[in-house]
């Protein structure tokens, strides 16, 4: 009997019928949102799941779920999955690394510039019909070329993001990471490693691409936004939660900052209602890695990852991008 598999989510057909011909597919087509009891439902007697960034899996859903042996996720966070969870119960867990990188710092760029140009701001005004003359001040903002670029979190999305400042835009770039980059790619990248505080406080165009984790709750809060300065923005494309939405929210209407660009909410579906309410914010709906390209090359890469962790296909038994490996020498 061929293995089942549940994909949680409607994706790419392609990528689903890859899994068809290896195994038995249920799939989430028509997109509908399914609470984790139901979830936990359809999972009764599946072997592989494929999830995006949004399903939870945590332990009481893999208690109630003792089948299952692989989950593949077309994101690269993983911070939706209690990973020691699933290793503990041997469950193989791949994520969706690189192939993003490039198209997810492209978006981080582009909405560090829509920030601190106020293009959305501009749009606005325009749509809404009050551009009556032209003004030597209208909607003027931060410049971007020669400017300084903070990077928070320098993993594979933000030295794309940093490489584009130095090199595209000489910008001087400074970084925060818990782990500093070797003076080989530090010089490539023209990037300074500076405390946090000292990224706070020097940079022009901050952006947080540091993954979300307990250590990085609320890195971002009303302390760290007092260090900034007046007229910098803030961009994250990273996750909700990494900065304080409230805070942010209140800073930005007490011009403690100049702007900010965010692609990620705490809570998102939801966004806070404070950061509905002021104009200097531009938000985009969690799409960083929206090209159709990349898109289908993370779905192609998770279904890559769980064909082979359910040890079928050319690369059966090594599933490329997983994060729990030492799970397929216990078994
Ligand atoms: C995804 C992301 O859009 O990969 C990630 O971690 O946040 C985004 O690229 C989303 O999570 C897809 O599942």
């Amino acid at each position: 009997m061929r293995p089942k598999v549940l994909v949680a989510r409607a994706v790419f057909a392609d990528a689903v019928e890859r899994l068809r011909e290896h195994f038995e597919v249920e799939s989430n087509d028509a997109d509908e949102i399914w609470h984790q009891a139901e979830l936990i439902r359809r999972l009764q007697g599946k072997a592989g799941l494929f999830i995006t960034g949004t399903q939870l899996i945590d332990a009481d859903l893999l208690a109630s779920c003792p089948l299952l042996r692989a989950i593949c996720s077309m994101a690269v966070g993983y911070n939706n999955v209690d990973l020691p969870a699933c290793t503990a119960r041997g469950v193989l867990v791949s994520n969706a690394p690189d192939v993003l990188t490039e198209t997810t710092a492209d978006f981080g760029f582009a909405l560090m510039m829509a920030t601190a140009r106020r293009i959305s701001e501009g749009e606005r005004f325009l749509r809404s019909g009050r551009w009556v003359k032209w003004s030597y001040d209208l909607f003027a903002g931060a410049d971007i070329h020669g400017a300084t670029l903070g990077v928070f979190g320098m993993g594979r999305i933000g030295q794309a993001i940093a490489r584009r400042g130095a090199l595209g835009f000489g910008m001087r770039v400074l970084y925060h990471n818990r782990s500093r980059l070797s003076p080989d790619i530090e010089s490539t990248l023209g990037a300074t490693h500076v405390t946090k505080q000292q990224l706070l406080r020097d940079s022009d165009h901050l952006v947080i691409v540091v993954p979300y984790s307990p250590a990085s709750h609320h890195a971002i809060g009303a302390p760290e936004l007092a260090l900034m300065k007046p007229t910098a923005t803030l961009t994250n494309i990273a996750r909700g939660g990494v900065v304080d939405d409230a805070a942010l929210a209140q800073a930005l209407r007490d011009k403690r900052i100049a702007a900010a660009g965010l692609d990620v909410f705490e809570g998102e579906p939801a966004v806070h209602p404070g950061l509905l309410e002021v104009p200097n914010v531009v938000l985009t709906p969690h799409i960083a890695s929206a090209s159709i390209p990349t898109r289908r090359a993370m779905a192609h890469l998770a279904v890559d990852n769980l064909i082979a962790a359910l040890g079928a296909g050319p690369s059966a038994g090594r599933p490329p991008t997983a994060l729990n490996p030492e799970v397929l020498a216990q078994r």
